[in-house]
């Protein structure tokens, strides 16, 4: 039910004209399978924190459409390196989550892998646990987070925390020391959208926002990092 990967279909390759109307009835078969399956492409399952902006998310949005284009390296250099190790980072921009972890969340995600889930689905996002430059949205000392999910999980709540001041996300690997909560929720119907408001006040500049949803159609949480600047 929860495939990040999108297998092709394989193509019937020649099949002769005498088997058009067999070949058919199997396309016909397969339409209603998939139209059966809650799978669907990229950006078409599950979900993420949309603002501020998760790691992969933003890199996403903003290089999505052009990551290949070498001005990234200058213009946003941890999207860049993230592209670099592995693009499906960013086109599983929604999957970045682990099944069956009993709300143990520090058991399974260990320190300096806060924001690749442990490392989850083999490594995919380790490219986000990366201390860098990224790209900040402003916020100010009370901001909402949305969470945007196309597959409507609903949350059985949300956990969000923000790094203690002094903590320099440019060059300190995240831990869980690193890291105050702020703000637990209670639970949320399923819906794409789900926007709640946080507060961190004391903090100015770089800060790392770790948001961990549990969603409520099984025990599936995702651990999401979004950069944000305090002014
Ligand atoms: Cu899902």
């Amino acid at each position: 039910m929860h495939k990040t990967d999108h297998p092709r279909t394989p193509r019937s390759g020649r099949t002769p004209r005498s088997g058009r109307t067999v070949r058919r009835g199997l396309a016909l078969l397969a339409v209603a399978a998939l139209g059966a399956l809650p799978w669907a492409g990229p950006a078409a399952a599950h979900g993420s924190i949309v603002d501020p902006a998760s790691r992969n998310y933003g890199c996403w949005l903003r290089w999505g459409s052009d990551h290949l284009n070498p001005d990234m390296a200058q213009e946003d250099p941890m999207c860049w390196q993230a592209w670099q190790d592995n693009p499906n980072a960013m086109w599983n921009w929604n999957g970045l989550y682990r099944d069956n972890v009993g709300g143990n969340h520090q058991a399974a995600v260990p320190d300096g892998q806060l924001c690749s889930g442990g490392r989850t689905e083999g490594g995919r996002y380790r490219s986000l646990d990366t201390p860098g430059e990224w790209q900040t949205t402003d916020v100010g000392a009370n901001f909402s987070v949305h969470l945007y999910d196309q597959a409507s999980h609903g949350a059985d709540y949300f956990r969000v925390y923000v790094t203690e001041q002094g903590y320099d996300p440019a060059t300190e690997p995240l831990t869980w020391g690193d890291l105050e909560l702020v703000e637990e929720t209670g639970s949320y119907a399923p819906a794409q959208d789900i926007t709640f408001d946080v507060s961190a006040p004391g903090r100015s500049g770089h800060h790392v926002v770790f948001t961990i949803w549990q969603a409520s159609h099984m025990d599936q949480a995702y651990y999401l990092c979004s950069d944000v600047n305090f002014v």
